[in-house]
């Protein structure tokens, strides 16, 4: 049995249909804390796990016969630079208390660090796999010590925990939760309903984007991999396409010619420009096969399509 936890965030909300696609519907206990789960979600088991409270993770684990978990529970970017202390804890203790428990009843998890890993001294063009890291966000902060963590874990408890370096992710499903990267979803609402969209970012700021369907395949393929052929096991950097707000623009306007977007940075460009431009993903390649099916031309189409559908129900 699989738990997912955060199954109510930006990636649980499609992850959770997926693994229920391949492993039965049953098998896939959706768990969220404080937003409630709808939608695709109730269409399997729900459990309300506090990942901050230990017991509460172990008590899912013995109910369900649980022998895997994917650890997305986290205060992202934008978020955690609001509320450090409990980003801190939410992120760390949360990761800690879910190797601990993978520790003791042997379950393999799958748990994600970012591109807020990489800091301002980071190269940040093609920013290679094995680089200086020096995040200057709490959350950047969790998801690199997260690594050092996992992969202490991985050494020491033989705990087979995997996860890749995501970049920006869009999502047709979900709203991300406080990221520095929600622009890029925000946008094709505020350009579907005619409004004009105010951008928080520069026009020109490159950041590594994926669409969701490529960010789940990745945590699949990752988990299906063969281990022995891991030499990293966590922090496994995994692109797709770099864009700047500039580019999405023109693109969407391809689609909707008078979309209009005007430019007002704020606490995020600061993040953001601390972040890589495109990332060097040739090992995750190497090692498990790892290769994106979408381009940034059809992303915007199916993300313009499917948003269609959902703001105009038939
Ligand atoms: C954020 N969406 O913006 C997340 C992600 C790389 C960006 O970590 O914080």
């Amino acid at each position: 049995k699989i738990l997912v936890l955060g199954a109510t965030g930006q990636i649980g909300a499609e992850l959770v249909p997926e693994l229920r696609k391949i492993h039965g519907r049953d098998n896939v206990i959706a768990c969220y804390h404080s937003k409630q789960p709808s939608g695709a979600l109730l269409d399997g088991p729900v459990e309300r796990v506090d990942v901050l409270d230990i017991k509460s993770i172990e008590g899912a684990i013995k109910k369900y016969d649980v022998d895997e978990i994917y650890h997305l529970s986290a205060i992202l970017s934008a978020a955690g630079e609001r509320n450090p202390q409990l980003a801190w804890r939410t992120n760390m203790d949360g990761l800690y208390n879910v190797l601990e428990l993978a520790r003791e009843y042997k379950l393999r998890v799958f748990w994600p660090s970012s591109i807020a890993a990489f800091g301002p001294s980071t190269p940040r063009d093609n920013t290679p796999q094995v680089t200086v890291m020096d995040p200057r966000t709490i959350y950047g902060i969790s998801k690199y010590a997260g690594e050092l963590l996992a992969r202490y874990y991985a050494e020491k408890f033989d705990v087979d925990v995997r996860g890749v370096r995501y970049p920006g992710i869009i999502s047709s499903e979900a709203m991300p939760g406080g990221g520095t990267t929600d622009y890029a979803v925000e946008i094709f609402y505020y350009a579907l309903e005619g409004k004009k969209y105010t951008c928080y970012l520069r026009e020109d700021t490159m950041l590594p984007m994926m669409y969701m369907p490529d960010a789940i395949k990745a945590a699949i393929q990752l988990m299906n991999a063969e281990r022995s052929k891991l030499t990293i096991l966590v922090g496994y950097n995994v692109a797709a396409f770099s864009f700047t707000p500039g580019q999405i623009a023109e693109e969407i306007r391809k689609h909707l010619p008078n979309f209009e977007v005007e430019y007002k940075p704020d606490f995020r460009q600061k993040i953001a420009d601390s972040w890589p431009r495109s990332l060097d993903d040739s090992l995750a390649r190497m090692e498990w096969g790892w290769k994106p099916d979408w381009t940034f031309e059809a992303m915007v189409k199916d993300m313009l399509e499917r948003l269609s559908r959902k703001l105009r129900p038939a």
